[in-house]
């Protein structure tokens, strides 16, 4: 009888772990202008174990309308530094391309989003490379959105391999768990 039930108790655990390894990861990053600090808006992520679901929601004079660079960069922000974000995040080595590139860009290349009058961005992604738990999480890296457009690795030159010349960093900020939506990896 005591054998039975020690058995019944590690078979929940056990189910009650896959359960929730099935559950959607969230995160939140609350995006701040480089070198000054002001909130800009957030960007939010949920992770459903087979893509990633991204919202934009920023606003700022400095984020004239057209096209901005939108990418996952490999470090934290140090306080309001932007730079101190590195490159973008690359853990397989790739060139810098457009996000449909799966075979050859990196993990962080999301592209551009639309700033429209007002600097107004509302713009969603939906993502299969970028994942909010196992080895290439982005939580605890960054989100970085640039002044101008990333060319996608399609500007012919070195750079636009590296970082599709998408120009200096507006705003950024640290991919954070949302408690609740996120388990362990
Ligand atoms: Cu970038
Ligand atoms: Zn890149």
């Amino acid at each position: 009888m005591l054998l039975q039930v020690i058995a019944l108790c590690v078979g929940a655990q056990i189910s009650y772990a896959d359960h929730h390894h099935e559950h959607p990861a969230e995160a939140t990053c609350v995006m701040r202008l480089h070198d000054d600090g002001t909130a800009i808006g957030t960007v939010t992520m949920i992770d459903d174990g087979t893509a990633t679901f991204v919202s934009i929601a920023l606003k700022s004079d400095l984020l004239v309308p057209g096209l901005h660079g939108f990418h996952i960069h490999e470090d934290p922000v140090d306080g309001v530094d932007c730079v101190s974000t590195g490159s973008h995040y690359n853990p397989f080595d790739k060139e810098h391309s457009a996000p449909v590139e799966y075979t050859n860009r990196h993990v962080g290349d999301l592209g551009n989003v639309i700033a429209v009058g007002d600097g107004v961005v509302d713009n969603k992604i939906v993502d299969s490379m970028i994942q909010l738990r196992g080895p290439y999480s982005i939580i605890g890296r960054a989100v970085v959105i640039h002044a101008g457009e990333d060319d996608l690795g399609l500007g012919g030159d070195e750079e636009s391999k590296s970082t599709g010349n998408a120009g200096s960093r507006v705003a950024c900020c640290t991919i954070e768990a949302v408690q609740g939506g996120t388990m362990e990896a």
